[in-house]
């Protein structure tokens, strides 16, 4: 969207940034509603239509294009090189997060080249010898503490292959106002890649789960960015009901392949639907627990939502709080890059998303 400004005609992201208040001023008016053409041009820039925006108060919309200028495809762009990736957005380097942009998501089974990338921690160094003699350990409240072998993993239990979601807890978060701590996600931490391996209910099962066991905890490989080799990167949990539903996977393949290093390299856990985090890359452990876990990235305000109406931006420590489970069910366009121009004279457009 451009606003003219004077002599030149400049971003509505670059007006924000440089002056919220005539930006303000000039896209919603004197009565503070937002005009026709500008409302459309701003539901294209944030990815949908806006509901409500007559009625939005001033002041919404820096917060909405507070998200760094490559979400919003202005300015330049800061975009991840890297082997067999398309250029992903990215969001951090340390520790390396990067975002797929939404017209990527065009595809019904996401590539490894699009698929978004999170981590918390460092990327661990690529393990060296057999990635079968890769070992998980499950413990806790089992009868039979376990560790196997990928190799035996693959050839102990029945393996399976599924279509599965997973998605950031933080996705969509650039869209918050007011604007909130953490990576500022626009709608592209989501994917929906093939995954091959075994039901982690299966192996729990194998090791026999006591009538103790209540939640999960989750280890994984990686080294906490401060390098302290007793802080873990993430370890999260999830309900024992969610641990032993049938598509929550441990994994090693990825669309056939073996799962690139990036995505979590030879194992990982798969809990679609829920918080991307619960996705343990590099698995390691899988501990049960007679209460809810207490790793790193569990409690307080981590994945936690309110469970009654806050005043937005307020302060909280999240003593009502309860587990964030199943994400929101998100609808994007995909067949439109943002920012596409049309021929003049376009009378109909194929949309998909
Ligand atoms: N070991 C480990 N596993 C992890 C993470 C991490 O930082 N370390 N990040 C989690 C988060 S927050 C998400 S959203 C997903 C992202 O998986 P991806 O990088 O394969 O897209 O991995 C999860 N698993
Ligand atoms: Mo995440």
């Amino acid at each position: 969207m451009a606003l003219r400004f004077g002599r030149t005609e400049r971003s509505v992201q670059e007006l924000y940034r440089d002056d919220p208040a005539r930006a303000d001023a000039l896209a919603f008016g004197r009565r503070g509603a937002l005009k026709g053409s500008a409302l459309a041009a701003m539901g294209a820039a944030v990815g949908g239509a806006i509901p409500f925006a007559g009625s939005m108060p001033a002041g919404t919309l820096p917060a909405l294009f507070a998200r760094p200028a490559a979400a919003q495809g202005a300015g330049q762009p800061q975009v991840l090189r890297m082997d067999g990736k398309a250029p992903l957005i990215l969001l951090q380097e340390r520790p390396l997060v990067a975002e797929t942009p939404e017209h990527l998501l065009d595809e019904a089974v996401t590539s490894y080249a699009n698929h978004f990338i999170r981590n918390n921690g460092q990327v661990p160094e690529v393990a060296s010898g057999d990635p079968r003699a890769w070992r998980i350990t499950i413990d806790g409240e089992v009868n039979t503490p376990l560790t196997l072998t990928l190799g035996e993993l693959e050839s102990r239990f029945p393996v399976v292959t599924r279509q599965l979601q997973m998605e950031c807890g933080g996705n969509g978060r650039a869209f918050f106002a007011p604007q909130t701590r953490g990576n500022q996600w626009g709608n592209g931490a989501i994917s929906n890649a093939e995954w091959t391996g075994v039901r982690l209910r299966d192996v729990l099962q194998a090791a026999g789960v006591k009538p103790s066991a209540i939640f999960t905890g989750h280890s994984g490989a990686d080294p906490h960015l401060s390098g302290a080799t007793d802080r873990a990167a993430i370890g999260r949990g999830m309900r024992l009901a969610k641990a032993m539903d049938e598509d929550t996977l441990i994994v090693f393949r990825m669309n056939g392949q073996p799962i690139p290093h990036i995505h979590g390299a030879p194992v990982r856990l798969l809990v679609p639907g829920w918080p991307g985090s619960l996705s343990q890359k590099w698995l390691t452990r899988v501990t049960l627990r007679d209460r809810v876990h207490d790793g790193a990235g569990m409690g307080g305000t981590s994945y936690r939502i309110p469970q009654r109406p806050m005043v937005p931006g307020s302060n909280s420590n999240g003593a009502d709080f309860a587990e964030m489970e199943s994400m929101p069910v998100r609808s994007i366009l995909s067949s439109h890059a943002h920012g596409s121009r049309l021929p003049a004279g376009t009378r109909s457009l194929d949309l998909r998303g």
